[in-house]
């Protein structure tokens, strides 16, 4: 008997995989693979439920003879163990990213004599009720919140790009790449006190208020489901940010970082430049314990970011500090440099897991910006934060097209420079 593989990476079953299933049944035994999660957050959306679930769920479906693992986005591995006759998939998968894997089908098959059989995907009222249903539960506070979680256990290291209005939200929501069949896209968003600062025009100096920052985190969440980790500068007063996590908790924020500083808090980028006080260990210990006390889920997660190499106080204080932080209930530690080199980071980050192996690290390598995210793994790091780059994009372009009409008299000259609104428009779902 002749075989027929396709692979799903669907939280739900709807009528086109139904009738996948029963045009491959045509052919011969159906084999459906099943997309492991590590696989399916390269380039998809981060599933609703487990792998677990996924598997039971298709090997409940009348018609299926087989359901198998598939641990890569590229079917190389899984042609090479069945090889099966024939791969069926829907006519849905020839615009990039897809278009990789739809052309390495072709390839793998071609190499044995296998057949590709592409039927119409059935894209219908109902089935665009169930994708709406599926991005709106994964937007969810219960189900955004927790995910941070998960990807630590799943991600070689968490990727987090900053987000600061719907707009950038949404590049930090959909862009995804491909390099010789690997695919890539950010884990999280990061909400930074810099950029959210800079994009109102206020100086990064807790200036800009909870509420306004809540307002900005409302804007990002409401147009996407990737986890949230907020850069809560000093959380303030222990008496406010008991209230503050709270609220960010329920919204379905994931994480919040605050710094271990105190009164006038000056962007940490300025280092001795600025006049700048750390919080002593006492305090800033009580403040995690506070918050840590306050929260209502296991979820959220209290990160302490340790100023101390900013600050110049030598890496034995860090290293200090990170110990009594974790003590205090840190769920993750960040640790700040603006040297050129990672070399302070990564001696911090080996004295750190040489006794703490479980706690997360997290690096904002603004400065130290040729070290890869390899590196980062090698040392122990576990969320790496690209802080400020959209911000610092598109700041120039803009006033180079503002210098641009006004030297011109006229837009012409700048057109070729800037996107096509109907590019634009692309990013934006309608209901
Ligand atoms: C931010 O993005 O606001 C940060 C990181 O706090 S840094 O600007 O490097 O201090
Ligand atoms: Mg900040």
């Amino acid at each position: 008997m002749k075989k027929v593989y396709t692979c799903f990476t669907t939280d739900v079953i709807h009528g086109g995989h139904l009738n996948i299933i029963s045009e491959a049944k045509k052919y011969g035994k159906v084999i459906v693979g099943v997309l492991s999660d590590k696989a399916k957050i390269q380039y998809d959306k981060f599933p609703i439920i487990s792998f677990e679930e996924r598997f039971e769920m298709i090997k409940s479906i009348d018609g299926i003879d087989e359901v198998v693992e598939q641990n890569n986005i590229l079917y190389d591995e899984v042609l090479e163990r069945i090889k099966p006759d024939y791969v069926i998939h829907g006519n849905n998968w020839s615009k990039y990213p897809e278009s990789v894997v739809r052309e390495n089908v072709i390839k793998k098959l071609s190499e044995y004599g296998g057949q590709l059989i592409e039927v119409p995907y059935t894209y219908n009222a109902g089935v665009a009720k169930i994708d709406s249903i599926m991005k709106e539960k994964l937007a969810m506070p219960e189900y955004r919140r927790k995910r941070l979680h998960r990807l630590l256990e799943l991600c070689p290291i968490v990727k987090a790009i900053e987000a600061h209005n719907g707009l950038t939200g949404l590049i930090a929501e959909k862009t995804v790449v491909e390099i010789n069949g690997e695919f890539n896209q950010f884990d999280a968003m990061w909400v930074s006190s810099l950029c959210d600062s800079t994009v109102k025009g206020k100086p990064d100096i807790e200036l800009v208020d909870i509420s306004s920052r809540m307002r900005t985190l409302e804007e990002i969440m409401d147009v996407t489901t990737k986890p949230i980790i907020l850069d809560g500068d000093t959380g303030g007063q222990t008496e406010h940010f008991i209230y503050n996590v709270r609220t960010l908790e329920r919204i379905g924020v994931s994480a919040v970082i605050i710094e271990d500083k105190v009164g006038l808090k000056r962007n940490s980028l300025f280092g001795t430049e600025a006049e700048q006080t750390q919080d002593s260990i006492e305090s800033f210990c009580n403040k995690i314990k506070a918050g840590k006390d306050a929260l209502r889920t296991e979820e959220f997660m209290i990160i302490a970011r340790i100023e101390s190499l900013i600050l110049e106080q030598g890496m034995e204080d860090a290293i200090k500090r990170a110990f009594a932080y974790v003590e205090a209930g840190a769920d993750g530690i960040m640790i700040h440099s603006r040297q050129k080199t990672p070399d302070e980071i990564f001696e911090f980050c080996d004295k750190f897991r040489e006794k703490e192996k479980r706690v997360p690290i997290v690096v904002v390598p603004t400065s130290y910006n040729s070290t890869t995210e390899s590196e980062l793994i090698s040392h122990g790091v576990n969320i790496v934060i690209y802080a400020n780059h959209l911000t610092r994009s598109a700041f120039p372009a803009m006033k180079n097209t503002a210098i641009s009409i006004l030297k011109n008299h006229r837009s012409q000259e700048v057109e070729n420079n800037i996107m096509p609104f109907n590019e634009i428009i692309k990013l934006i779902d309608e209901l």
